[in-house]
């Protein structure tokens, strides 16, 4: 069976892991991970980009090298350098990965020190109190650890970037002659989700079952019958198919769409009208009074239409019953992206190819936000190198039509809140956005004054990536993001949704605590390549889950009113 995307980068993630585990050099594993977020971010499969001759060294982060092990890997379905790692490293020290505060380097150590190999080992060497004694362990760790060990393995859930990609070929797969809808949390864009809820209408019910699981992604069929089939795709996806008949295509919609606590207010709201609300329909005693569309429910229960994102329960529904639902932000809303990065750091394109993509996308601006001096695995930039890049940023800008380079920088947020910039260096930008990236671990008091500390700086106009969580790899830091957004309407700074699908940070809760409070937020993608800008997407979803409209959203904006918003100083003085 053909290999698809998401297994191709868990392949370079796992080989990532085993180099590291391995001590290899730095440089060879970061760019496995790389191409593990290239491959998953492609439009389309990287079996029919070779079928149609594509030169995959082309794309951001693959040379000639990796081109060649990816087309191999397409041919047999598995990597040899992957499988000859595994068979070095005995033991389980990739599922060892999986568990909270071991990343690669504590496994070396583990296995170096203590000879830890599987995660057997791991749980003695905790009850015999090892653990905590190695240098770059704490009592906190194991007891982290030993929790972990105990905890039987929570169902796992997958990215919204890795739905969608399997999302999509399944519906195009399967929509020959009739109606195909992924409903459920993928339709509220949930930014993780459990497993794929398909609607297909009833006349093709049975097609469409049998179509199913001739499918070529198909691991395993877990039932099959003539209105629902259930199968495990190889990427570990479960689908469930559902036909439903057309004069409940509606009422399907609505309930499989859920959430849960959604469907149950509204189902209180029929009962109060002595109705009965199911996925068949809306019924007075016998008769169906709704159900062939949403909006048709939803009318007939007093209620303004709810766009999936915000069916969650969480003050939606009277919301709507006073016909104020917003406007709900869209991707065409956006007019430019004020966080990306350039090869003079870490990105793999030049300003210019950034600018040019950038531009081609739609947009009217970018921001160039390269990392500071500090994050020094990314070559951050120092006074001299931003002063060289402003000079470089004029020129560029002096040359492109109707586009726009904004001068930025992502100043790394040191331990104690202070910036890697000095003052006379932020000044002469017109973009600051301010991130942390060490000192994951400090106490949640001391992390977010250390933020809030950052935010007094009238130089910057954006946090970036506020919690610092990293999908399925880390936790967000320990922050309070109650007074982070209150410091942030106080203090008229901007606060980023990172549309970076590993990201996704701020979350839905968090940005709606942030609008709440009249926050203004900034939607960026975080770009380190020319493909990267795409991924905008998925933070307008976090954001339309948010319930923000456009004018919440900076970068909606004109960029003569965007460099107002960004202008603090200005503001605070006035
Ligand atoms: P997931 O898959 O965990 O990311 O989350 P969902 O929301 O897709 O949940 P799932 O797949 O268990 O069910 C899909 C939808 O079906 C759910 O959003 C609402 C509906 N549903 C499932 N079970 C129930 C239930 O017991 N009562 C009601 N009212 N609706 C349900
Ligand atoms: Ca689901
Ligand atoms: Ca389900």
């Amino acid at each position: 069976m053909p290999v698809q995307n998401a297994e191709i980068a868990a392949m370079f993630d796992q080989t990532a892991d085993l180099l590291e585990i391995k001590g290899e050099n730095q440089f060879r594993v970061r760019a496995y991970r790389r191409a593990a977020r290239t491959i998953e971010g492609l439009p389309q499969s990287v079996r029919s980009m070779l079928a149609a001759e594509a030169d995959l060294s082309e794309l951001p982060g693959i040379g000639k090298d990796l081109a060649h092990k990816i087309a191999d890997i397409v041919k047999t379905s598995r990597f040899e350098l992957l499988e000859s790692l595994k068979k070095k490293l005995p033991g389980e020290l990739g599922e060892m990965a999986a568990l909270p505060g071991l990343g690669p380097k504590r496994i070396k150590l583990l296995y170096d020190k203590l000879k830890v190999r599987t995660l057997a080992d791991l749980r003695r060497a905790i009850e015999t109190g090892r653990i905590h004694k190695l240098h770059g362990f704490g009592e906190v760790t194991e007891t982290k650890l030993a929790a972990a060990l105990k905890k039987p393995m929570a169902a796992k859930r997958f990215k919204l970037a890795t739905a969608e990609a399997e999302a999509e070929a399944l519906v195009t797969y399967l929509r020959e002659g009739g109606r195909v809808v992924v409903a459920g949390s993928y339709r509220r864009r949930r930014d993780t989700i459990g497993d794929l809820d398909v609607l297909v209408t009833a006349r093709h019910g049975a097609a469409v079952g049998d179509k199913l699981i001739a499918y070529e992604n198909v691991a395993e069929v877990l039932a099959h019958g003539p209105t629902r089939t259930t199968v495990v795709l190889r990427s570990g996806i479960q689908v469930d198919v559902r036909a439903v008949p057309e004069q409940s295509y509606g009422a399907a919609l609505l309930y499989f769409t859920g959430s849960k606590a959604h469907n149950i207010a509204l189902r209180a709201i029929a009962n109060k009208h002595k109705w009965k609300l199911n996925e068949y329909g809306l019924f007075s005693g016998k008769r169906r009074i709704a159900g062939a569309t949403e909006e048709e429910v939803y009318q007939k229960l007093g209620l303004a239409y709810i766009p999936p994102e915000m069916r969650e329960d969480r003050g939606e529904i009277v919301l709507s019953q006073s016909g104020k639902v917003p406007r709900l932000v869209t991707v065409e809303d956006i007019r430019g992206d004020l966080h990306a990065h350039s090869n003079w750091t870490d990105g793999t394109a030049t300003i210019e190819e950034m600018a040019t993509a950038a531009q081609a996308f739609g947009y009217e601006y970018m921001a160039l936000t390269d990392h500071s001096r500090r994050v020094s695995m990314a070559h951050g930039l120092d006074p001299a190198r931003v002063s060289r890049q402003i000079r470089e940023i004029d020129r560029l800008n002096a040359k492109l039509k109707g586009f726009t380079i904004l001068k930025g920088i992502e100043v790394d947020i040191l331990k104690d809140g202070s910036l890697d910039l000095p003052d006379s260096t932020l000044a002469q930008l017109d973009v600051v956005v301010a991130a942390v990236h060490s000192f994951f671990d400090l106490p949640g008091a001391a992390q977010t004054e250390r933020v809030v500390r950052a935010m007094r700086n009238p130089h910057v106009s954006i946090i970036a990536h506020p919690t610092g969580r990293l999908i399925g790899e880390r936790e967000p830091y320990a922050i309070d993001m109650d007074q982070v957004t209150s410091a942030a309407r106080d203090l008229n700074c901007c606060l980023e949704i990172n549309a970076e699908p590993d990201r996704l940070d701020l979350n839905d809760v968090h940005a709606h605590m942030a609008k709440s409070k009249g926050v203004r937020i900034a939607i960026s993608t975080d770009a380190h390549s020319v493909n990267a800008f795409q991924y905008i997407r998925f933070g307008i979803d976090q954001a339309r889950r948010a319930w923000l409209s456009a004018d919440d959203v900076i970068n909606t904006r004109p960029l003569a009113g965007l460099r107002k918003l960004l202008k603090r100083q200005a503001l605070q003085a006035a």
